[in-house]
């Protein structure tokens, strides 16, 4: 396991990762930024396994991906180790930065380990979407992979990737999303 060197709080002053190697890391405080990169020669999705020192509902960590011009394309957070997936649109060198979101802080260790896997990303969400006008696009029939950046259900902790179906909309759902 490899383990983060500071400061990488920047994307300039990423650490570098090497796919499906655990990384390991800690924030030192509420304000610290965790930044680390990682190239990749193909398009494909990057799955990002996050185990955090937390198992809480409230948001102790957040998860911030880059593409290669450095813009911000998805944002997370959780308290509770989950596994996120990100498309890497083109080859490239794309970033990583995990935070402390909220009010919530913890000091323990995290570790985690991003896996690149050259595929094509159709069908994967790019942010922003959270508006019909920025709305990505569903084909009939096709399968859209997307993760919630907050969901809120009473008595339900969803942690698995949110599938939309198409043929479903807000309606059939008892849970608000937001
Ligand atoms: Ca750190
Ligand atoms: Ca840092
Ligand atoms: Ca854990």
């Amino acid at each position: 396991m490899s383990q983060e060197s500071e400061s990488n709080d920047t994307l300039a002053t990423a650490n570098t990762l090497s796919s499906g190697n655990a990384m390991n890391g800690q924030l030192s405080s509420s304000s610290d930024l965790d930044y680390y990169k990682l190239t990749v020669a193909a398009p494909g999705i990057v799955t990002v396994a996050l185990d955090v020192p937390t198992n809480s509902t409230s948001p102790y960590f957040g998860l911030n991906f880059y593409n290669a011009s450095g813009a911000l394309q998805n944002s997370y957070t959780t308290g509770s180790d989950n596994t996120y997936r990100f498309a890497a649109a083109a080859a490239g060198t794309y970033y990583l930065q995990i935070n402390a979101p909220s009010y919530y802080y913890s000091d323990g260790s995290y570790s985690f380990t991003a896996t690149h896997a050259a595929q094509s990303v159709a069908g994967y969400e790019a942010e922003s979407n959270n508006s019909q006008a920025t709305a990505n696009t569903l084909s009939s029939g096709n399968a859209m992979n997307g993760q919630t950046t907050s969901l809120t259900c009473a008595g339900w902790p969803w942690a698995t990737p949110l599938k939309l179906d198409p043929a479903l909309n807000s309606s059939d759902f008892p849970m608000q999303i937001t």
